[in-house]
C-alpha cells in the first residue's frame, strides 16, 4: 500500500533515513529541509521518487505557498512525518539565549503546527491520512538545560493528543514518537558546530540511530487504516530515566 509520504527535515538524521526507507518500499517521498544542496543529493539518490522542497518551516507564508504548490504527481499527501526540529544549548535557564529559545519555539512549535495546518484539510476531505510527529522523552522527562526544547516537545506529544481528539471519526490517524538518545547531526547543532561536545554526549554508549527510527515510523505508517499507534516512546537499552544529571549510563 505504497502512497505518498512528506518528511520534513530530510537532510540529516531521522527525516534523511526515514524519506530513504519509503522510497525503498515503493513510496514518493517529498523532502524538505533548507540545505538545498542535500536535499539535491537525495533527489540524485532517490531518482523519480523523491521530490525536493526546498522549506524552511519557520515561515509561515512559504510553508503555505509551497504545500499548496506541491505538483499532481506528489499530491494527494497520505502520511506527513513532522520531523523538522532541533535543539540549541543546554545551559541553565538564566544562562539561556532567548534567540535560540525563540528559535526552537518557531521551529518546533510553530513550524510543526503549520505543515500539519498545511495538509490536515485534505487529509480529513479525504477521510484518511496520517500525521506522524516526532517528539521526544526531553518532552516527558525534564533534565537540567533541556528547559524550551523539552517543553517545546512536550508540547508536540500534547498536540498530537489534542489533534487525535479533533480528528476522531475522520479516519485520520496520529502517531506520535518519542524517542531517546540518537546519534545524528543533533548534537553537533545544539553545540554549535562543536563536534568534540557532540563526540561526548554519546561516547560510552550505545544510541540510536536513524535508521532505527525509519523503521519504528515505517511501521506505524503501515498499519491496517484501522490501527492508530498513538504514542511510541523508544530509548536505547543504554538509556533509562530517573533523578539523574545525564540520562545515559555508561557501558
Ligand atoms: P538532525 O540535526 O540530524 O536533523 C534535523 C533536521 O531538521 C534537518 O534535516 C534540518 O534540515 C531540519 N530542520 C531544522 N530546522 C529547520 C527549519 N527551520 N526548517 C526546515 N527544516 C529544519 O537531527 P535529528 O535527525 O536527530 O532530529 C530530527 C527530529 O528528531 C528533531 O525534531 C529532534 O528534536 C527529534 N529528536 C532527536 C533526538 C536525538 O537524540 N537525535 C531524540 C528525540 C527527538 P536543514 O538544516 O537542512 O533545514
Ligand atoms: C533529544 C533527546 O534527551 O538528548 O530529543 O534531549 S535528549
Amino acid at each position: 500500500m505504497a502512497g505518498i509520504v512528506c518528511v520534513t527535515g530530510a537532510t540529516s538524521g531521522i527525516g534523511r533515513a526515514t524519506a530513504e526507507r519509503f522510497a525503498k518500499e515503493g513510496w514518493k517521498v517529498i523532502g524538505t529541509g533548507r540545505r538545498a544542496d542535500r536535499l539535491q543529493g537525495l533527489a540524485v539518490e532517490l531518482g523519480a521518487f523523491f521530490y525536493p522542497l526546498e522549506l524552511d518551516v519557520r515561515d509561515r507564508e512559504a510553508v503555505a505557498k509551497a504545500f499548496a504548490a506541491l505538483p499532481d504527481a506528489f499530491t494527494p499527501v497520505d502520511v506527513l512525518v513532522n520531523n523538522a526540529g532541533l535543539a540549541l544549548g543546554r545551559e541553565p535557564a538564566w544562562d539561556a539565549s532567548l534567540d535560540d529559545w525563540d528559535n526552537m519555539v518557531d521551529t518546533n512549535i510553530k513550524g510543526l503546527y503549520y505543515c500539519t495546518k498545511a495538509l490536515l484539510g485534505d487529509m480529513v476531505k479525504r477521510g484518511r491520512g496520517h500525521v506522524i510527529n516526532i517528539s521526544s522523552i526531553a518532552g516527558n522527562y525534564s533534565y537540567p538545560g533541556g528547559n524550551v526544547y523539552g517543553s517545546s516537545k512536550a508540547f508536540v506529544t500534547h498536540f498530537s493528543s489534542n489533534l487525535r481528539g479533533d480528528l476522531h471519526g475522520t479516519g485520520v490517524r496520529v502517531t506520535n514518537v518519542e524517542p531517546g538518545m540518537l546519534e545524528s547531526e543533533f548534537s553537533l547543532v545544539r553545540f554549535k558546530g562543536s563536534q568534540e561536545k557532540s563526540d561526548a554526549v554519546y561516547k560510552g554508549m550505545d544510541p540510536l540511530t536513524p535508521e532505527d527510527l525509519a523503521d519504528i515510523i515505517f511501521y506505524a505508517a503501515s498499519l491496517p487504516a484501522h490501527v492508530d499507534l498513538c504514542r511510541i516512546e523508544v530509548m536505547p537499552t543504554c538509556q533509562s530515566t530517573g533523578p539523574t544529571r545525564a540520562f545515559a549510563k555508561e557501558k
